[in-house]
């Protein structure tokens, strides 16, 4: 059988290590095909991005910051050179400082709520306007989410409002973007160890209320979301815009 993406290159952001989401994904769409550049954020994670990315042939590597507008338009000169064409785009970057996701949400600061918006909330938009003009067969964006932006969970806080604006953003990117068949939507994963889980105060706990409270009564597996990824970077998903999708073992239907 002929794979799901075979002939589509696609851009994933967000890979830090090999717990990374983004590397999950990486590894379902490679699996069905995909040819795929990889974008690492500084030096200090280079070389573990080089290691994971060699092990998929043909990846492209290149370097970008997203908070940093000219390494992004370097990007998108690079891809057009390589690729030509881009048909899809997997954005999976998040970042607070440490010091907001304690305590009370009240506390966040003017410095603290802009950097965790412009990281984790104008970065896809950011992204999205330089890579969308080489998207000339139409394409797929997904960016990662969770469940904080709809409900106030502890510790969470800036972050929550950050993944608000990050969700609202979608809405009106596959608004703007569907004329040109390009679909835009987010996926909303249940609390997985990664990096950005290290060093969050009652992760455990977290962790062990999902395993008993959700429908599927088991945590989120990153497989699942890297599945879930595939389908909206596939044809599959050629009807599906704007949405959130949830991949938390049904976690977030709960209530008491
Ligand atoms: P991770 O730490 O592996 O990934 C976060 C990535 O963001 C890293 O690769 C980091 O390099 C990148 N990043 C941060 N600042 C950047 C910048 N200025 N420029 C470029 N890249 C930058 O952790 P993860 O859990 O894989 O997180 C990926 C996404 O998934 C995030 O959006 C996160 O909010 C979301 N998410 C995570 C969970 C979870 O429980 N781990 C649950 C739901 C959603
Ligand atoms: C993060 C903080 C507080 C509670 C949290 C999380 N819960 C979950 C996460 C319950 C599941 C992980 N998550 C969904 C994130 O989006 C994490 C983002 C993040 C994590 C860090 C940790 C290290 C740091 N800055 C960060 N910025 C964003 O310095």
């Amino acid at each position: 059988m002929e794979s799901m993406l075979t002939g589509k290159n696609i851009l994933i952001m967000g890979v830090a290590n090999e717990r990374s989401i983004a590397w999950a994904i990486a590894q379902s769409l490679a699996g069905q095909g995909a040819r795929l550049a990889f974008t690492y954020e500084n030096e200090r994670v280079e070389e573990r991005v080089r290691k994971l990315a060699e092990k998929i042939p043909d990846a492209v590597i290149l370097p970008c910051n997203v908070t940093v507008d000219e390494e992004i338009d370097s990007l998108a000169a690079a891809l057009k050179e390589r690729f030509g064409v881009l048909h899809g785009l997997v954005h999976s970057i998040a970042f607070a400082k440490s010091e907001e996701l304690e305590g009370h949400y009240v506390n966040t600061s003017r410095a603290g709520f802009a950097l965790a918006h412009d990281i984790s909330a104008y970065s896809l938009v950011a992204v999205a306007q330089r890579m969308y003009p080489l998207m000339t067969e139409g394409g797929s964006i997904m960016t990662m989410t969770y469940l904080g932006s709809v409900r106030a969970i502890r510790n969470y806080n800036v972050m929550g409002v950050a993944k608000a604006a990050l969700e609202a953003s979608v809405r009106y990117l596959a608004n703007d973007l569907g004329q040109y068949n390009i679909r835009v939507n987010g996926v909303s994963a249940g609390p997985i160890r990664t990096l950005a889980a290290k060093g969050i105060k009652d992760f455990n706990s977290i962790l062990h209320t999902v395993e008993e409270k959700a429908p599927l009564r088991r945590g989120t597996d990153p497989a699942e979301v890297a599945d879930t990824a595939l389908f909206l970077m596939s044809s599959m998903s050629r009807g599906v815009t704007g949405g959130v999708i949830y991949v938390d073992s049904g976690y977030n239907i709960i209530g008491v």
